[in-house]
């Protein structure tokens, strides 16, 4: 066999890491055309591949190697540019890539073998198509000549992923790779991110190539837009100016476009309210006087009913998911809607667009900038101070708090509360799913983008360990915090080994509420308090697995904390464990709730403070909303929907 004349990672030409963003750095489109050129060698398929991703920038691979992808295995061990993570569980691979791209804002990679390997996967590229994140999954894949005869291990995971991707590959020729590659890091990083799959059969990457760099992308039917449309743009303006109750209903679009900075001047320059979702917190700083927090089915009460009151929603980058906004036909009803997003395939979806834009948010939310400057400089300004003052109302009286237990335990918000106010705004928060998670978006100040990484259109169970471990690989000095519940954790904690081994020194607060506590809650509003199958016996009645115990047979530093006056000690202690991970096991009430509420499919004028608890408005108030209301639309935000939530919740939606 003759010897490659090029080894991966011998080379001195790296580029940057390919980024989905800022604009102005080189886009994973630019990556291969500004990487100094590599004159052609004879190499095998799979040391194209290792070629290529090095090319790329790739600094870090998750994975788990297997029969099909084997070849590509052995020339990773040469190279000095990828660091490959070897995790317990491709699960744990997938949500790595994904913790490491949401906190970079790089492309972020994983690896599998073919079969169990590659559908293992599935879920974190599934997540990772929900919540736009650009990650690039590489999968081995059977002998070509044995595809379609089920052969060993073999799965069509271009046929299951199809749905959950942005697109992706089944690469037969080991010619192609270099040039599918850098096509999948273009296709992930840029316009609306998401993941690519890239299936290499065996025989690919056995077999003899030439490799060469860059390759010729050939996208014919991919152009992403980016820049708005002037038109759309003025038209937008004159909305903006005309309005009386206009709200900036801010998604994770901002985020994954960079445009905090952008979205920050426009709040400034119009003093609009905004409200961030669950995948934008951040977007804006928590401390920011005009943001009312989160909206949706646990949002603020001012955030829910700035939306439900508006009557101009400018939303960026955010897709009007049900989540946000409850009953959908009840849900902003004199709202006109100024929607901009890169996907055009957003845009109405849901709800009508009166000014559709399609464009980046970066390059929206400036030219929004540009367009309002003058109108305020031809004297057409938008006068909101009587909306601000009626917003501010609704924060001052109905701020998100929770009553501490009398029992004298540890109530969930607390832990968080705490974490949050010690740990700061430079740490990255990763939360599981669940009320551990809505608390953790609730109880910490986020203060800056890439912060607050979770599991937002997915709702993956599981995301939160793996994720932290793959931002913590990403950004080594900043202090990575996963907050899990108890069942979450026991769905991916074996990544725990992963980080031991590989030195990546994650702390993990673990809500211990010793239930899956956010189902338990939908059982106590809407199934009469019958607890089917929630208890988890991690603290109540047993505590089984101790997670104490397990935190030390992985060799991280495990910790307990029950009661309320020991929070702070154990979280500082943990804050000074910097050579291994910690897991805290916060034993806390489990009868605690998550409120506001707006059960499912129901409207968000009956959002709820407590159980069967609405917020009493004001008398003045009140005029202004019955005002304000819908002449078909019969609740009242005054009346406890006490009767009517829990069928509509029971039919409208399943379990969380
Ligand atoms: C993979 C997966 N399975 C099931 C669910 C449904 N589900 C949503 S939240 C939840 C409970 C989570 O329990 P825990 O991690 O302890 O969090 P808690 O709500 O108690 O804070 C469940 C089972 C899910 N979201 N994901
Ligand atoms: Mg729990």
């Amino acid at each position: 066999m003759q010897e490659p004349a090029v080894t991966p990672g011998s080379g001195d030409d790296v580029s940057d890491t390919p980024t989905a963003a800022p604009r102005s750095a080189p886009s994973p489109a630019q990556m291969p055309q500004q990487s100094r050129p590599k004159a052609p060698v004879e190499v095998t398929g799979a040391q194209s591949l290792v070629l290529a991703l090095e090319a790329m920038g790739v600094d870090t691979v998750f994975g788990i190697p297997g029969g099909a992808i084997l070849p590509a295995y052995d020339p990773l061990l040469d190279s000095v540019k990828v660091r490959h993570i070897l995790v317990r569980h491709e699960q744990g691979a997938g949500h790595a890539a994904e913790g490491y791209a949401s906190a970079t804002g790089k492309v972020g990679v994983c690896m599998a073998t073919s079969g169990p390997g590659a559908t293992n996967l599935v879920t974190a590229i599934a997540d990772a198509y929900m919540d736009s994140v650009p990650i690039v999954a590489i999968t081995g894949q059977v002998t070509s000549s044995s595809i379609g005869t089920d052969a060993f291990q073999e799965a069509d995971i271009r046929g299951i992923t199809m749905p959950v991707t942005k697109h992706n590959y089944l690469v037969t020729n080991a010619d192609d790779i270099p040039r599918i590659i850098a096509e999948a890091f273009h296709i992930a990083g840029t316009g609306r991110p998401g993941p690519v799959l890239v299936d290499i059969s065996k025989d690919a990457l056995q077999s003899r190539t030439t490799f060469s760099w860059p390759p010729r992308i050939d996208l014919p039917g991919y152009h992403p837009v980016t820049r708005p449309h002037s038109k759309q743009i003025r038209e937008a303006a004159r909305l903006i100016a005309e309005a009386e109750r206009p709200i900036l209903y801010v998604g994770g679009g901002v985020i994954r476009a960079h445009a905090s900075e952008e979205l920050r001047r426009f709040v400034d320059l119009t003093r609009i309210p905004v409200v961030t979702t669950l995948m934008a917190r951040g977007a804006l700083p928590d401390s920011h006087p005009l943001h009312l927090g989160m909206p949706g089915m646990h949002g603020s009460v001012a955030a829910v009913t700035g939306l439900q009151k508006s009557d101009l929603i400018i939303a960026l980058g955010a897709r009007f998911d049900d989540r946000v906004t409850g009953q959908l036909k009840s849900f902003a009803p004199d709202a006109l809607v100024i929607h901009a997003d890169i996907d055009p395939a957003e845009i109405g979806k849901n709800r009508k667009a009166d000014v559709p834009i399609v464009g980046d948010c970066k390059a929206v939310i400036a030219d929004l900038i540009d367009a309002v400057d003058a109108d305020i400089d031809a004297g057409h300004a938008g006068d909101y101070a009587e909306w601000r003052e009626r917003t501010s109302g609704w924060q001052t009286t109905f701020p998100v708090g929770y009553t501490p237990p009398g029992d004298g335990s540890l109530a969930p918000q607390y832990v968080i509360e705490r974490l949050g106010a010690l740990a700061g705004p430079d740490a990255i928060y990763v939360a599981g799913v669940g009320q551990h998670q809505m608390w953790a978006s609730q109880f910490v100040q986020y203060e800056r983008p890439n912060a607050w990484l979770n599991s937002g259109g997915l709702g993956t169970m599981g995301y939160a360990i793996p994720a932290a471990m793959g931002a913590q690989v990403g950004e080594p000095d900043r202090q990575v915090w996963a907050i899990d519940g108890d069942g979450c954790f026991q769905m991916t904690n074996q990544e725990l080994a992963t980080c031991v081994i590989n030195d990546i020194p994650i702390k993990v607060a673990l809500i211990n509420n010793s239930s899956l506590g956010m189902v338990r809650q939908w059982q106590s509003l809407f199934y009469n308090e019958r607890y089917s199958n929630t208890d988890l016996h991690t603290s109540v009645g047993g505590r089984t697995p101790d997670f104490v115990k397990l935190a030390d047979a992985y060799g991280c530093v495990g910790l307990r904390c029950e009661k309320p006056e020991d929070v702070d000690d154990v979280i500082r202690k943990a804050m000074e464990i910097t050579d291994r991970p910690v897991v805290i096991d916060f034993v806390v009430h489990r009868d605690a709730m998550v409120w506001p509420m707006v059960p499912a499919g129901v409207s968000n004028d009956d959002i709820l403070l407590a159980k069967n608890t609405a917020p009493q408005w004001d008398r003045e108030e009140s005029e202004a909303l019955e005002q304000a209301e819908d002449a078909d639309h019969s609740g009242s935000a005054a009346t406890a929907p006490e009767a009517t939530a829990p069928a509509a919740a029971a039919t409208s939606a399943g379990a969380e």
